[in-house]
């Protein structure tokens, strides 16, 4: 029966040390490697070795191994019946300094999976496999979550092709992938490679489950979230820092620093989260007053409706500031790129229900797994559009991610393998 399937935490942790040899993480802002962190960007040769590393592990699962147009990587472990598989996905690809566990452990936690099905012979009603999801991140190339999202069919397959990698890379997409051996020849797209369900266990990378010493979250959604380039150009405002006194400049970064700050103070009043990750000036000169400046702008709130009126609001309030900071007829220009949308959304019933009976399994008792929404987008916000979905939380300590302090008890990342395990065989057998 079910109960009698344990995951093996030991060989569950090896295997995540064993692939933390892939991508060294390096010390903030030194290349001096860290002992917990993590670099491995998507489509590096990192990236390529530990993907190597699933196939063959995989493959010598039980799995036939097929790779699509996005590097995406489904290991399907074949069923009793034929049929589209239940799948364990999350992604192999981290931050460019971040942590050990955000995407990895959830695509270890579902070959854990196979190996426990491997061992105890068991036979599923139908296939159930492990995805990797390529550049989940969209850290290396601008646009997170970008390979489900073109297997959902939400994002054209030569715009995620073309795409360039952030900091004026010259590499696309589609020559990384080629580089390193993954530009698969099945369709990116959820009718060549369609999917009974989604489980993905991630870590929580909030506070939530920590303080109140919780260890599973039973997630129920996710919420809207939106990328933007903001440009501000300042046509003629570049000049010298000591002749031009203030009364004369336009100074384009002045006016950035005024909309990112206003940007923090709207989002505010409307209970939302505005963030600025990246920001570039030019010409980057001490003695010159900057004419162009780009910020990244991440807008995140639980309605979608709640983003509308927020853009809306920033998009005037950032003009009228271009305009105070115009004199002399040196127009600062503010233009808007918009590079990710991710609406809010609900999971399926049927897999919330999936993980919380596995959760009450495991724990022993439901009061130590609670519902929650997720405030980081994922994979799953794609899969959902195209087959029943759900996640699993599992404590980060302080809540930290993206960050080489980022961490988790080997026993909790059992405790949610094993809940993610439990999940897929429970909709196995719907
Ligand atoms: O940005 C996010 O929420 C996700 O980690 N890509
Ligand atoms: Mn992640
Ligand atoms: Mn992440
Ligand atoms: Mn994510």
């Amino acid at each position: 029966t079910l109960q009698t399937l344990k995951v093996n935490q030991t060989r569950l942790l090896s295997s995540l040390h064993h692939t933390c040899q892939w991508g060294t993480g390096t010390r903030w802002g030194t290349a001096e490697a860290t002992e917990t962190g993590m670099s491995r960007l998507s489509l590096s040769d990192a990236d390529k070795q530990v993907r190597d590393w699933f196939v063959e592990t995989t493959k010598s699962l039980g799995c036939t191994v097929s790779v699509d147009a996005m590097g995406n990587i489904f290991a399907v472990r074949p069923g009793r019946e034929d049929g589209p598989p239940t799948c364990a996905g999350s992604h192999l690809d981290t931050q460019p300094t971040g942590g050990r566990y955000d995407g990895i452990l959830g695509v270890l936690a579902g070959v854990e999976m196979l190996r426990v099905l491997e061992e105890k012979g068991v036979e599923t009603a139908f296939p159930v496999g492990v995805v990797n999801w390529t550049n989940e991140e969209g850290a290396r190339f601008p646009i997170s979550m970008i390979s489900s999202g073109v297997w959902a069919g939400d994002i054209p397959l030569d715009r995620a092709h073309g795409l360039k990698e952030v900091g004026g890379g010259t590499a696309t997409m589609k020559e990384e992938l080629e580089r390193i051996g993954y530009l698969g020849s099945m369709p990116a797209s959820h009718t060549a490679m369609p999917l009974a369900a989604h489980f993905e266990l991630h870590i929580e990378q909030g506070p939530v489950l920590e303080a109140q010493r919780q260890k599973i979250g039973v997630v129920q959604g996710v919420q809207a979230y939106r990328w933007y380039t903001v440009e501000v150009v300042g046509r003629g405002a570049q000049a010298h820092t000591g002749t031009t006194p203030f009364s004369s400049r336009s100074d384009a970064l002045l006016a950035a620093c005024r909309m990112i700050t206003l940007s923090h103070d709207l989002a505010t009043s409307h209970a939302a989260l505005a963030s600025t990750g990246i920001l570039t000036l030019h010409p980057g000169s001490v003695n010159t007053i900057p004419g162009r400046v780009t910020f990244s702008l991440d807008i995140r709130a639980p309605l979608d409706s709640t983003l509308d009126t927020l853009e809306a609001e920033l998009k005037s309030r950032f003009a009228t500031i271009a305009s105070k900071e115009t004199t002399k007829g040196l127009d600062l220009a503010v233009s808007w790129r918009t590079d990710s949308v991710s609406p809010a959304i609900h999971f399926h019933e049927d897999c919330i229900s999936a993980v919380r009976e596995a959760a009450k399994a495991v724990c022993g008792s439901d009061s130590l797994a609670r519902d929650m929404v997720s405030g980081a987008g994922h994979d799953s916000v794609y899969t959902s559009r195209h087959c029943p979905t759900s996640m699993v939380f599992v404590p980060c300590r302080n809540g930290v991610s993206h960050n080489p302090e980022e961490y988790t008890s080997p026993e909790d990342c059992a405790i949610g393998a094993e809940v993610l395990m439990q999940s897929v065989l429970r909709y196995d057998r719907l």
